[in-house]
Order: C-alpha cells, then structure tokens, then sequence
C-alpha cells in the first residue's frame, strides 16, 4: 500500500520574538509514558516529526518546536517536550509561556488561567494573568561553578559562572564584548568559541551533561527599562530573540548564590532584541531555588502542515 498523507496540526507564537510552535494533533501516541520517556521514543523512533517542524522549508533555526502531550502524572493538566534545529532541549520558559496562550487560545485553559505541566526535567506551572501575561514557575535551579577563568581563542580570559536553569548555562559577565543588537554576528562567534573552550576543558555542568546554551550578560543601555540585557546562543547555533527564561533562571541562581537577589525582589532581563521577562526567585518547602519568569506571548498562527510522501523535503532539510 501506498504511504498516506500525514498531517500536524500547530499553532505558531512568539514570545518576545522569540517563535514557538505548538503541535497539537498528529504526533505519535506513546500511552502513558512520562515525558522524558517520551523525549526518547521521539528522538530514538519519530526525530522526523522535530526535523519537519523546525527545520526549513516550514521552521527556520530559531524556532523552537513543542509536542504537547498528555501527561503520566494525574497531577498534570499536560505534558510537553521541547526540540529545536539541532535535537531536543530539556525546559524551555518562552515556550512554556507560548505554549499558556496556546492553550488559552484553544479554550483549554482552567478558570484559574493555570496549567501544571510535565517536561522531562520536572514539572512546571504556568499562570496567565488577566493582563495576557505568562508567569512560568520553572524547576530548581542553582550555580554549579563560580567565576570560572575561561581562554577563549581569539577574545583571551573572560570571567563567567555555570548554571542550571532547566538547561545548563555559562553566564559570561567579565568580557570585552559589545552586547548589542548590531553585534549578533561576533556575539554568535565568540559563543561559539567559548562552548568549545568549554569542551576543550572539559568543563560540563555537575551532573555531567554538557553547557550548550551560551549568555553574554552587560548593563541595559540607556532607555531599556531592564536590570540587565544579555545575548543567549542556543544549541543549534541560533540566538534567542527573547531574554531566554531558562537562562534568566540561571541569571536569577547565581544572583541569590552571591547574595544579590533576595526572595521576591525583581530583576528585569532584556534579551538583545530588547523584549524583557521580569523574574524573581522563592524557596520551596525542600529549599530548592524556584525561579518564576513572567512575560508575554502572541498567538500569530495556526495551521496545518501536510507530509506529503511525495515531497523529498516532506521532513524538512536534514542532510
Ligand atoms: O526561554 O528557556 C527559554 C529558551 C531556551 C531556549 C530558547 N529559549
């Protein structure tokens, strides 16, 4: 028999430019798996669906794609996996921010505008507030590794720390870099070096796994209503047009580590494009550090997009 159509249905956000999207039918039905099972069996059997949603000719390098999913635990109102241009990421806060307006553009939002939800790294909760923003209350976070000295061929020693934020960070703060937005491509060069400085070293986050995500942090310029204004290079080499949620967690760990944030003060971060998440950090009852981000999404598509056995680029440009 002739293979058939296949058919995603998604709906497209940005938040703070930073794109997401959302498939809400077509993916594989797994049963009852937890999510980072899920995140296997997606990668080890049905990576085609990631590569033909973010991938050209439908995605481009910056979007981040998101399976939404049923959840195993009965505590969950959903579960969901994040994937992007290069394989899988762990927790995404824009997304899960997008992913909160999605879920209240298709009705499926409770009256509390709250929504527990599954990831592969722990669970999350997402509360839209009646002004339209998202605050994502992320999983613990903490710094593992204090001003680290890091030669990086070409820009010489620069000072950073390591955080988890729900994915592993360096947060360079000691540099000669300008952090601008006419400056992405030697921003982009020099992230690129120091992820393999870091490889070179040998340096990878205290559970083993390895710093892919890269955050240049200086001061917000004039006229930016921030604390701060940080470039964020993603794993597959693209930048995060927002001020990244996962790295503003990371940001907020070692702030509250060196005794700069306490609970509930706010820090305002700015990514490069200049959109800004408002975060602040509370103890849990097992005294871990939660950080919340608050920031906003724009629902700006919804559609279908079709497999066509036909089409040689049916799972989108992977060579
Ligand atoms: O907002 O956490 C985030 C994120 C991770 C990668 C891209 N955005």
């Amino acid at each position: 028999m002739a293979p058939s159509l296949k058919r995603l249905r998604v709906i497209d956000s940005h938040t703070g430019g930073e794109p997401t999207r959302v498939v809400i039918e077509g993916g594989p039905d797994w049963g009852n798996v937890t999510m980072a099972e899920g995140r296997a069996l997606l990668q080890s059997e049905d990576d085609w669906l990631r590569t033909a949603v973010v991938l050209e000719p439908r995605g481009s390098d910056a979007v981040v794609g998101a399976l939404l999913c049923q959840s195993s635990d009965p505590a969950c109102d959903a579960g969901v996996i994040y994937f992007n241009n290069k394989g899988y990421i762990n927790m995404c806060v824009h997304g899960t921010i997008g992913l909160a307006v999605t879920l209240a553009w298709l009705g499926r939002l409770d009256d509390r505008g709250e929504a527990r939800i599954e990831t592969p790294v722990g669970v999350v909760t997402a509360t839209r507030h009646d002004d339209g923003r998202v605050t994502v209350a992320n999983v613990p976070s903490y710094r593992s590794l204090k001003d680290l000295r890091l030669e990086v061929p070409g820009y010489g020693e620069v000072g950073a720390d390591v955080a988890w934020g729900g994915n592993w960070f360096l947060l360079v703060h000691d540099h000669d870099l300008e952090v601008r937005f006419d400056n992405i491509p030697e921003l982009t060069a020099f992230a690129l070096a120091a992820r393999q400085a870091l490889e070179r070293d040998g340096i990878r986050g205290s559970d083993g796994l390895e710093i892919d995500h890269i955050e240049i942090f200086a001061d917000a310029p004039p006229g930016l209503e921030a604390d701060s204004q940080n470039f964020v290079l993603c794993p597959g080499g693209a930048y995060d047009r927002s001020p990244c949620g996962t790295g503003t967690s990371a940001k907020l760990a070692c702030l509250h580590a060196a005794g700069k944030l306490k609970e509930g003060e706010v820090w305002r971060q700015a990514g490069i494009v200049g959109s800004v998440f408002e975060g602040s950090v509370a103890l849990d009852e097992e005294g871990r550090l939660i950080p919340s981000i608050t920031g906003s999404a724009y629902v700006n598509g919804e559609s279908t997009l079709i497999l066509d056995p036909a089409d040689p680029f049916r799972h989108g440009i992977a060579l």
